[in-house]
């Protein structure tokens, strides 16, 4: 068992900080944007990205939940489609610049999923995706708009994504078994 040591705490608030700024910069100010937080680790990524840009601009971005999950029963099994279980999101996104925040990008069978729920839900001006670490190994055509670190992969690797919100600690790590 290997463990490779990615991002401590202050790497992964130094990511989230880069990219609150990368937001802002692309959609030129924080109007119109939504952001919208991926079942576990990808909602407080979301709040802390939204609780940033508040920080920077003194503006409240509403933020919104997705609860999609991968229906397997063991993570090395071959990938089997995810699926949606439910969504909080009680802003309006027509109109709106969605950011779709996960801790992970592997296959991009998520991030397709997510787009599927969206647009059930209303029709976003644009959809942007920001992760936490991509960890290559795309299925699908989907790339990220924003990454907090490129940590490229072996396919028997797991990236482990700890924060303070969910798992009481603030860390990435490679562990290979
Ligand atoms: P998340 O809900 O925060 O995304 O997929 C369920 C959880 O297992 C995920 O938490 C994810 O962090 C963790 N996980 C660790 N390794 C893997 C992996 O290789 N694939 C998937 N899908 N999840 C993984
Ligand atoms: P994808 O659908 O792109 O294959 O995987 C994305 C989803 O699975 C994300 O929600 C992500 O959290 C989870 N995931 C996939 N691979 C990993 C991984 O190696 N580590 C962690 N923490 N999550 C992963
Ligand atoms: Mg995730």
């Amino acid at each position: 068992n290997k463990t490779v040591h990615l991002l401590d705490e202050k790497g992964i608030t130094r990511a989230i900080t880069r990219i609150a700024h990368e937001i802002l910069e692309k959609n030129k100010g924080p109007q119109d944007i939504v952001i919208i937080g991926i079942k576990t680790r990808g909602i407080p990524l979301a709040k802390r990205l939204a609780s940033k840009i508040n920080e920077f601009e003194n503006f409240e971005i509403p933020v919104g939940e997705l609860d999609i999950t991968l229906y397997r029963d063991d993570l090395t099994k071959e990938q089997i489609d995810p699926v949606i279980h439910g969504s909080n999101v009680d802003h309006d996104i027509n109109n709106k610049i969605v950011i779709l925040v996960d801790d992970v990008l592997y296959t991009g069978r998520t991030a397709r999923a997510a787009l599927d729920a969206l647009v059930d839900i209303g029709r976003p001006s644009i959809i942007q995706l920001a992760v936490l670490v991509d960890r290559g190994h795309r299925e699908l055509p989907i790339r990220a708009d924003y990454v907090g670190k490129n940590a490229p992969t072996a396919k028997n690797e797991i990236v482990r994504v700890k924060l303070q919100e969910t798992d009481g600690d603030n860390l990435v790590i490679i562990e290979t078994t």
